[in-house]
């Protein structure tokens, strides 16, 4: 069963991002459970910014899951990244994301790791980069199997990194690493930059893809671009996706406003 979540992000630092919900948690969370979400899908400074037991409280008040766990504050605030060239950085990347994957596996959350892939040098050097990137996640996909939890990749579009970029691209990186605790993140946003097809992509994926990302061409909430959804969410459900769509999102025109759209178009197009 598709679940449908929304952004809830307390980084001041990201202000200017897609995403939804801004600051206060516990009224965040009230309003996506009035509008009738699933789940929220959490942004924090680090894995211990929020005492989990007031979140099991307020999670089990609003009768909300949470979706998963984003770790870009690591990069935003403090620099990190897995394909840094300075190995104290890459280490300390790796200690931020399992502190946050920690901080989700006791709600079941995966990590999702976006930004914090970086980026490879260019060139001849490409290579350097994607084995970086390979030995982060090797430590991090035993991490995931210790915690009993997935830990989330997600390509991201050519302006944003230059390590991948399609859902292809991911499923080759983790057939060729034999991760087998690391899933997908389908950004539709991203998708809409790189994928040729991507309806084609999502079947051929399915069985990689454990969370996706649900926002328009312009990366408004769904239904103010020209995305055709219904053939995205009709894939999804045909193949047999049963994870959160969550709306990663400008807060456009404001976070209530988009809220209610998004979970309009949810309903409109996971019926
Ligand atoms: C993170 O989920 C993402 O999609 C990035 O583009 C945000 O910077
Ligand atoms: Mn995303």
């Amino acid at each position: 069963m598709i679940k449908s979540a929304v952004t809830i992000a307390l980084v001041p630092q990201i202000k200017t991002g897609p995403w939804i919900f801004w600051e206060n948690l516990e009224e965040s969370m009230g309003k996506a459970a009035a509008l009738g979400f699933d789940g929220i899908e959490l942004f924090t400074a680090s894995g211990n910014a929020i005492d989990p037991e007031r979140l099991r409280t307020l999670l089990h008040q609003s009768n909300l899951g949470l979706a998963a766990v984003g770790t870009g504050a690591g990069k935003v605030i403090h620099g990190l990244t897995l394909t840094d060239t300075n190995i104290t950085i890459r280490k300390n990347a790796i200690a931020f994301i399992q502190e946050m994957m920690e901080f989700g596996a006791q709600f079941g959350a995966p990590a999702i790791i976006g930004s914090m892939q970086g980026n490879a040098i260019a060139g001849e050097k490409h290579s350097i980069g994607i084995g970086l990137l390979a030995e982060g996640l090797h430590i991090l996909d035993q991490h995931a199997a210790s915690l009993g939890v997935k830990l989330i990749y997600e390509p991201l579009n050519r302006y944003e990194t230059n390590l991948m970029n399609t859902l292809d691209d991911g499923a080759a990186f983790i057939a060729s690493n034999k991760f087998n605790n690391i899933q997908l993140l389908a950004d539709l946003f991203h998708m809409n930059i790189e994928e040729a097809d991507p309806v084609a992509s999502i079947q051929k994926n399915i069985e990689h893809i454990g969370h996706v990302h649900f926002a328009d061409s312009n990366r408004k909430p769904v239904g103010f671009g020209h995305t055709a959804m219904q053939p995205i969410a009709n894939a999804l459900m045909e193949y047999g996706y049963d994870g959160y769509v969550s709306a990663e999102a400008f807060p456009w025109p404001d976070p209530d406003q988009a809220a209610a759209q998004t979970i309009r178009s949810f309903k409109q197009f996971f019926k």
